[in-house]
């Protein structure tokens, strides 16, 4: 018997030795000191001893038991280091990889462009304001020399909210409410840039939120010579110096006389082609001197003061100067076209 004990642990060692991973080691354990394992199965035949021998084959099977649990604890051990190392080294961060890129945001085109006209301006000496987009019908029309039943009301169809507040068709109400503000005491000298709605369905052309620069000069002698050089000096500054101006008649209820203003055409310097439509000119702002109503109503003496105004949209500068055919690029947010005009 005591040779089968020793072969048991003999073969128990061996056997242990050999293991490669926790779940084999656990049958293997089961295999030796399980119910019906072989050192169980030896100390069951022990009765059959003599008193004599039983105390001396007892202390051998407990040694050999002790060895085979020693050695299966040692083993068990060790497999727990091998995977912890397998999983560290699978895991290991490498900490020289190149970070992933962060991707820089940038100012959207018209914020640029709004920028420029407002830091040409404020180089002039124009103060930039702002106002409500939400705007009471009395700023945005009346004041401005569109009485309720205007006809001209019917050139902007408007967002109405309630029948006195509306947003606003234009930023024209911002320059009557400065004027309102400084009680026709002291000269208005202003720009204010922002957005405005119509009631247009979009198109390539036609946005029903877009965007528009307005100024307004008020002061004593104010002449239509100081618009015109004001409205040059911008034009060069923005589209080029070798731009020319022209200015055409129009009408607008709150200008007297009113003009349009036309840049000379880049493409084909004033030859005619298709961006200018075979004219040689392009379309760029309306402008004109201050209608003495409007001067009146906000609280200035037309006898004593008088004024220019001019209007344009953001918009259609970018469109022109980038070659950009469609409006609503500006408002979908599209980052192809968006990151295109990204400064560095
Ligand atoms: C006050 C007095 C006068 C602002 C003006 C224009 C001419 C003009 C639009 C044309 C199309 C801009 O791009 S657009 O939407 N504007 O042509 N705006 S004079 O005149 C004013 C404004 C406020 C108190």
């Amino acid at each position: 018997m005591k040779e089968q004990l020793m072969a048991i642990q003999e073969e128990a060692l061996e056997a242990i030795k050999s293991v490669e991973d926790q779940k084999t080691l656990q049958e293997v354990k089961v295999g030796f000191l399980g119910k019906k394992g072989s050192l169980t199965a030896v100390l069951r035949g022990m009765g059959k001893l003599s008193p004599e021998e039983r105390p001396v084959v007892g202390e051998l099977a407990n040694q050999v038991r002790a060895a085979i649990t020693e050695a299966l604890e040692e083993k068990s051990a060790q497999l727990e280091q091998e995977a912890l190392n397998q999983k560290l080294e699978a895991e290991t961060i490498d900490v020289t990889l190149p970070g992933r890129p962060v991707e820089m945001g940038g100012k959207h085109l018209l914020t640029r462009i709004i920028e420029d006209i407002e830091d040409l301006f404020i180089g002039m000496g124009f103060e930039v304001r702002e106002g409500p987009e939400v705007e009471t019908d009395y700023f945005n029309f009346e004041a401005l020399n569109l009485p309720k039943n205007h006809p001209a009301r019917d050139m902007q169809d408007t967002f109405y909210i309630t029948n006195e507040l509306l947003l606003r068709t234009h930023t024209s109400p911002v320059q009557a409410r400065t004027m309102r503000e400084y009680k026709g005491e002291k000269p208005v000298k202003m720009i204010c840039p922002g957005k405005v709605y119509r009631r247009d369905t979009d198109d390539a052309t036609h946005s029903h939120q877009f965007t528009q620069i307005e100024g307004l000069y008020v002061d004593r002698n104010v002449r239509m010579s100081d618009l015109k050089g004001v409205l040059d000096t911008f034009a060069k500054s923005m589209f080029g110096e070798d731009r020319q101006i022209r200015l055409r008649p129009s009408f607008f209820p709150f200008t007297e006389p009113s003009v349009e203003m036309d840049i000379s055409c880049k493409m084909c310097g004033g030859e005619g082609c298709s961006v200018c439509k075979q004219s040689g000119w392009i379309e760029i702002l309306g402008a004109g001197m201050v209608h003495p109503k409007v001067l009146e109503m906000a609280g200035y003496d037309p006898a004593i003061y008088s004024g220019f105004a001019f209007g344009m949209g953001p918009d259609r500068i970018a469109m022109l100067k980038y070659g950009i055919s469609d409006i609503r690029h500006f408002y979908t947010n599209d980052k192809r076209f968006l990151t295109q005009y990204h400064q560095a």
